[in-house]
């Protein structure tokens, strides 16, 4: 069968419905053959950081792999950062790529879009994928084919696939276990005995400990465990948490759940919860700056566990081959104490003044999206890089809603392409928190909106450039942005647009964003000086951490 469709039908066997591209005379003859009839659905977007934002979106959202196809060179190399935040936030995307075929390589001429050599895109990638590798043994390509997609299932992180463009329509043996597979893919497996004992230690220390505390990581929503985490979560009546990165991994309107810990930048409930913690137990929690708050664990390492990259560490044991699955799954399998602490939810947003005639601030945009949230099921809320990372961690998204954001990798550019991406796997109208800075880099590609069938509500928090850095940055005209006229351009892309100041106006604005067909983008105009809650706290932790680094 020749590669090319090959590689359509296993992508189709493992449930692939959408391919994000932009073709190119090196990728041409393998993107037409993904788009043909009974293909996979093709979706081309302006830029290729928009495409691979998109499919990281999309694989965020469904729990699929996402694929992108992309020319040589100019192509992939415009890919890199999108998927090196699918790499840093162990996102399962599968980078395909053209390249040179073999007869014009041996000419001696340099190949147009190459850079240092022809090699130079693969090591790029090796450095950024679980796996990297150039399909040029045709004996050997559907087994190299089904290698990397395992790894990527397995990893949960990007993979890539150079094919070069005289190898699409070459003839491969296909492996018969390649052919009688069922299309299932599968997560690492544990040691059992082992999962055993650090199940039976948790369990024992749970027993002991009077008040433990829950902390929910994004390893458990990539491995998909959000059923299993809230069951245990249930049967063990403590209170639980989410990481930045994991915001969305427990439902925020559980009774449990009891807001979004980022360390010390807490609200201080939280703070004083965790202080008061006599044993910490961390479902999937990356150790990143960003979920601590920008400092280590306060939390001692005797009374704390911690499950995560294959391992348990129970107190000062450490258990390796333990999975995360296994571990959650064999908790659920044991008796365990029940606690039965009453927990509030808590966040960092102080109460809405009174009024609604009156300029915006921030903190009313959160509310008024807490507000538009409440009575509404069924929205995905994206938050871009910026300030309304942080603010986002303040919106609360009830009845089964989604959450989307690079908590850690936390690149500006991934909210518009992103929630496009996710809206196509899922069909849930994302709401899309943006700073104008991020609008800019990414935003356009709402204009695809319509030819996709896509409709986000995208707010777009004006502030007159890059002002999470005004509180540390003397030079204000530094952080600028030029001021564009973000209603009109949404009309003119054929959405709708508004532009707001006051918080009856952005009240309206939403509510008419709701029961409207298209796409919108909602320019909210807010002071340069004004930030969220939590950055105030980052920021001024940060400058503390720079200025103790550089004494
Ligand atoms: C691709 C990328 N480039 C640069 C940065 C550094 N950065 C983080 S936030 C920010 C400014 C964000 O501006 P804006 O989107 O307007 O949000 P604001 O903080 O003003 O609300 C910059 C430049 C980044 N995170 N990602
Ligand atoms: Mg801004």
């Amino acid at each position: 069968m020749p590669l090319g469709d090959f590689l359509v039908a296993y992508l189709q066997k493992i449930g692939v419905t959408h391919l994000f591209g932009i073709p190119g005379d090196l990728v041409i003859r393998l993107f037409l053959r993904f788009g043909r009839r009974r293909g996979l659905r093709i979706i081309t977007l302006s830029h290729e950081p928009g495409v691979g934002f998109a499919a990281d979106g999309y694989a965020r959202a469904t729990g699929r792999i996402g694929v992108v196809c992309v020319t040589y060179g100019a192509g992939g190399h415009n890919m890199v950062n999108p998927v090196a935040g699918s790499y840093s936030e162990r996102v399962p995307i599968l980078v395909l790529s053209g390249g040179p075929g073999e007869e014009e390589r041996k000419l001696g001429t340099l190949i147009h879009h190459q850079a240092k050599e022809i090699e130079s895109q693969l090591r790029i990638y090796q450095e950024l994928t679980c796996a990297a590798r150039v399909l040029d043994d045709p004996l050997a390509a559907a087994r190299t084919v089904h290698e990397t997609v395992q790894a990527i299932w397995r990893e949960q992180r990007p993979g890539y696939l150079e094919i070069h463009r005289d190898m699409v329509e070459r003839p491969i043996p296909v492996p018969r276990e390649i052919l009688d597979w069922d299309g299932a893919l599968h997560f690492a497996r544990s040691d059992e005995r082992r999962v055993d004992e650090a199940v039976r230690e948790t369990a024992a220390r749970f027993a002991a400990a009077r008040r433990p505390f829950t902390m929910v990581g994004i390893e458990t929503f990539r491995f998909k465990l959000q059923r299993e985490v809230r069951a245990l979560a249930e049967r063990m009546g403590a209170p639980v948490t989410t990481t930045v990165l994991a915001k969305g991994a427990f439902p925020m309107d559980h009774p449990l759940h009891m807001g979004v810990h980022i360390g010390p930048l807490s609200p201080p409930p939280i703070v004083r919860r965790v202080d008061r913690a006599d044993l910490v137990l961390n479902l999937g929690t990356l150790l990143t700056d960003m979920n601590l708050g920008s400092r280590p664990p306060q939390i001692t390492r005797d009374r704390s566990i911690w499950a995560v990259g294959g391992r348990v560490n129970v107190s000062y044991h450490t258990y390796t081959d333990v999975h995360i699955r296994d571990f959650v799954r064999g908790l659920l399998h044991v008796r365990l104490r029940r606690h039965r602490e009453r927990v509030r939810y808590c966040d960092n947003l102080p109460p809405q003044a009174p009024g609604v005639e009156r300029r915006l601030h921030v903190t009313d945009v959160l509310h008024e999206v807490n507000r538009f949230l409440r009575g509404r099921r069924g929205f995905m809320v994206v938050a871009e890089s910026g300030d309304m990372l942080f603010a986002g961690l303040d919106v609360r998204v009830e009845r089964g809603g989604g959450y989307l954001a690079q908590g850690y990798y936390a690149s500006m550019g991934f909210g518009v392409p992103g929630a496009l991406g996710a809206q196509l796997g899922t069909g849930v109208r994302p709401l899309v928190l943006s700073g104008d800075g991020a609008f800019q880099m990414t935003g356009p590609e709402i204009a695809q909106a319509p030819r996709h069938g896509l409709n986000p509500i995208v707010l777009v928090l004006n502030n007159g450039g890059w002002q999470i850095f005004r509180p540390v940055v003397a030079r204000h005209e530094l952080l600028d942005v030029p001021n564009w006229p973000y209603a009109r351009l949404a009309e003119a892309w054929g959405g709708r647009g508004f532009r707001v100041a006051r918080v009856d106006e952005l009240r309206a604005a939403l509510a008419e964003a709701a029961r409207t067909p298209s796409f919108v983008v909602v320019e909210a105009l807010v002071s340069p000086t004004d930030l969220s809650p939590v950055s105030r706290k980052y920021i001024a932790a940060s400058a503390r951490h720079g200025r103790r680094a550089g004494a």
